[in-house]
């Protein structure tokens, strides 16, 4: 096996390492959990889990504050979990089942929470950067000072949206942190042959957008970027950009030849930098916690998870006359608040 890279120096408390490596695990075993599940056929549709992933959104929602608002694609299981959406609703909701935050009629890709300011969930590759963009825009014209978390990936910052955003979103100074989440594949295709430049962030620089390279298999190290950009919006300067280099282990999506990159190359990036193991070794390295404690952590985990799929499968199916509800909003204002 090839030598672990050393982890970087914590900036954290004891505590607060304990709470990602926590919140990583759950992650790590819930995708575990919902792929065990597509396999036998109790998740339908597309599926496509974060493993490699985790500490991007769980460094980002470290530097988040209440009312922060969050908005991705459709690899967005996460995201949920990070900003804290329950289990049992988001693995109910892959079941298509009435628990799910969408009643079981949203599925993997398309699920929401007002309470957690989570807005979605996008299956068109780009459209919820435009969004994201609006989000911060209510959050501008309200002065309120909160921030918007807007997720891509490398494939999606080649769509030109993604461009009309950035302009938008300089020039109006919104609060938004763009966030390319660069796992260097989109689909089955790799970064080198689809794209112009080594370093996406750099395509902020002509519309006056700064950004910033991250290690996204670092969690402190996505904290500490996720600070700064985070300080720089509600400071109203505007936008901040972080390219956040990371990894996924699995397929795009359940389905994947997994042509396009070798064994070798996954298992390398597993072995050497995997975001979960570094921050264990912080802990057991900097003796904040011992394995008993580490096992008790595990078991918390695989118990939440464990409930969340029974949680999943007694769920009864939506009835049929729901196919009839939350197609139109009960909430447009009426009247003179509609008028411009
Ligand atoms: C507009 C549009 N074009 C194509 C697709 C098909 N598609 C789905 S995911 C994907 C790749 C996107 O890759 P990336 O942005 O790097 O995100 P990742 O899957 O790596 O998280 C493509 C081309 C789509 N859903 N929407
Ligand atoms: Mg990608």
């Amino acid at each position: 096996m090839a030598a672990r890279k050393a982890a970087a120096k914590p900036n954290v408390s004891p505590e607060e390492l304990k709470q990602y490596y926590r919140d990583m695990l759950l992650i790590r075993r819930f995708e575990e959990k919902a792929g065990q599940l597509y396999g036998m056929g109790l998740i339908g549709g597309f599926c496509h889990l974060y493993i490699g992933q985790e500490a991007v959104v769980v460094g980002l929602e470290a530097a988040a504050e209440e009312g922060d608002k969050r908005i991705t694609s459709y690899r967005d299981h996460g995201h949920m979990l990070a900003c804290g959406m329950d289990p049992n609703g988001v693995m109910a909701e892959l079941t298509g089942r009435e628990g799910g935050y969408s009643k079981g009629k949203g599925g993997s890709m398309h699920m929401f929470s007002r309470e957690k300011h989570f807005y979605g969930g996008h299956g068109i590759v780009g459209a919820q950067v435009p969004l994201g963009a609006g989000l911060a825009f209510a959050d501008n014209y309200l002065e309120n000072k909160r921030v918007t978390f807007t997720y891509f990936g490398d494939g999606a910052a080649n769509q030109g949206q993604v461009y009309e955003t950035f302009n938008m979103a300089a020039l109006w100074k919104l609060p938004v942190v763009f966030v390319i989440e660069n796992n260097q594949y989109a689909m089955g295709t790799s970064q080198k042959r689809s794209t112009s430049t080594d370093d996406i962030h750099t395509r902020g620089a002509p519309f006056g957008i700064q950004g910033e390279i991250v290690d996204g298999m670092d969690v402190l190290a996505v904290k500490e970027a996720g600070d700064k950009a985070v300080a720089h919006c509600r400071a109203g300067k505007g936008p901040y950009i972080l390219e956040i280099k990371t990894y996924r282990y699995r397929g795009h999506s359940m389905s994947d030849p997994a042509k396009y990159r070798t064994r070798e190359e996954v298992q390398k990036m597993r072995e050497e930098r995997d975001c979960i193991q570094n921050v264990r070794d912080l802990l057991l390295q900097g003796k904040h916690a011992t394995e008993d404690d580490l096992k008790a952590i595990d078991k918390e985990i695989k118990d939440i998870v464990n409930a969340s799929a029974e949680f999943a499968k007694e769920s009864p199916e939506p009835a049929l006359d729901e196919l009839w509800t939350d197609i139109y909003s009960d909430d447009v204002p009426q009247g003179d608040a509609i008028e411009a």
